[in-house]
């Protein structure tokens, strides 16, 4: 018998004697009969009666980034971080610019977001990044009015899902009281974003969305920044811009952008066979049954006409056509018939696939052409 069980019997027993021997007395009128119990080994006596206490060793954060700012204008400096529970990897992309952390992707297991936490002080905001190959994230201090004593700390983000994502810029306050955090307005366009500052009060984002350049101003006032003007120039002839239809995945709570397809094919001589990478596939994924729905759209947002010869969706190296072909099809087979899209057109893909395997890869494949309409 071991030390455990022979210490469970004699517990028990000594309950059982009690029980059976003493008239209970009242409780809290008499001081309760003492049973001598055996003492249990020390270990034994740990997993017996835990302390409800017992603290658990607490994972420690990763520090991101960390600064001494005097943000509110008291004459003192706040310290300022950027925290992560979350792993990422440092491979530091040539493309995201001289200021931005060393964070090529985060990297965990749900694989649709990874958390960031901005401290100053005691005060906290958590925010997500989309991982991804083009994931990113910097991170500054600015001033965007040197007439008052204050300063505020620039967030740029980049969602790593897509292909050439645009900047994403937020801004974050500290009155000395609250932490607030302002996420801006952002619009689309290969890598595109730049936010700019000189010190007079405002803050401006620029975007290349070619044919057009989308300027926006905001103007720092106590409520934080407020959209002062949005203006949008058209810089080029569409012609002269890469266009082509923009591929949507619907995801839990709605139709996120991806990126585009046939990019740069813009005439039938182009024609070929094109991929986009599907990133965070667990927010589009949908179980289903024995395997997996993924649903997406191809848009025609822009001037534009798309000839699409053939779809599929390649999901850990094997193809699959959209549901309702069946061998030929407008856009089935890559046979030379064409499903074709003008602007404002609008084609929904369903695909059922094998149950999907989270690391699996997602891919779309077109084949076809555009041709701009200027
Ligand atoms: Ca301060
Ligand atoms: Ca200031």
């Amino acid at each position: 018998m071991s030390n455990r069980t022979l210490y469970l019997l004699l517990v028990l027993l000594a309950a059982a004697c009690s029980a059976a021997t003493a008239p209970s007395p009242a409780k809290d009128s008499q001081a309760p009969a003492v049973v001598q119990l055996p003492v249990p080994p020390p270990d034994e006596a740990a997993a017996a009666a835990p302390a409800p206490d017992d603290p658990l060793p607490k994972p420690t954060p990763a520090v991101l980034w960390s600064r001494s700012e005097d943000l509110d204008g008291d004459g003192v400096a706040e310290p300022v971080r950027l925290v992560t529970f979350e792993r990422f990897d440092a491979t530091q992309r040539v493309d995201n610019g001289p200021d931005n952390l060393p964070i090529g992707a985060c990297v965990n297991d749900r694989g649709d977001a990874c958390r960031v936490i901005l401290e100053v002080g005691a005060h906290r905001h958590g925010f997500d990044l989309e991982p991804g190959y083009f994931g990113d994230l910097a991170i500054k201090i600015i001033d965007v009015d040197r007439r008052d004593d204050r300063k505020e700390i620039l967030l740029r983000r980049r969602p790593g899902g897509g292909e050439d994502p645009p900047y994403v810029f937020a801004v974050a306050r500290y009155d000395g009281k609250t932490l607030a955090f302002q996420e801006l307005w952002h619009g689309w366009g290969y890598n595109a974003g730049k936010a700019t500052i000189n010190g007079d009060g405002r803050l401006v984002t620029v975007y290349d969305e070619c044919p057009d350049v989308v300027t926006v101003a905001y103007r720092l006032g106590k409520a934080g920044l407020t959209e002062e003007s949005r203006q949008s120039v058209r810089t080029r002839q569409p012609q002269d811009c890469a266009a082509c239809p923009v591929v949507y995945v619907k995801e839990r709570d709605g139709m996120g952008r991806r990126g585009e397809i046939l990019r740069d094919l813009r005439a039938p001589a182009l024609a070929r066979n094109q991929s986009l990478a599907l990133g965070l596939p667990a927010r589009f994924v949908e179980p289903r049954g024995d395997g997996s729905r993924v649903t997406l759209e191809l848009r025609e947002e822009k001037a534009e006409t798309t000839y699409l010869d053939a779809v599929t969706l390649e999901v850990d190296g094997v193809h699959y056509a959209p549901l309702g072909c069946s061998g030929a099809g407008r856009h089935c087979l890559a046979d030379g018939v064409h499903h074709v899209m003008r602007q404002g057109e609008t084609l929904r893909l369903t695909f059922d696939t094998a149950a999907w395997r989270p690391g699996a890869a997602v891919r779309l494949w077109a084949q076809g052409y555009y041709v701009p309409a200027p």
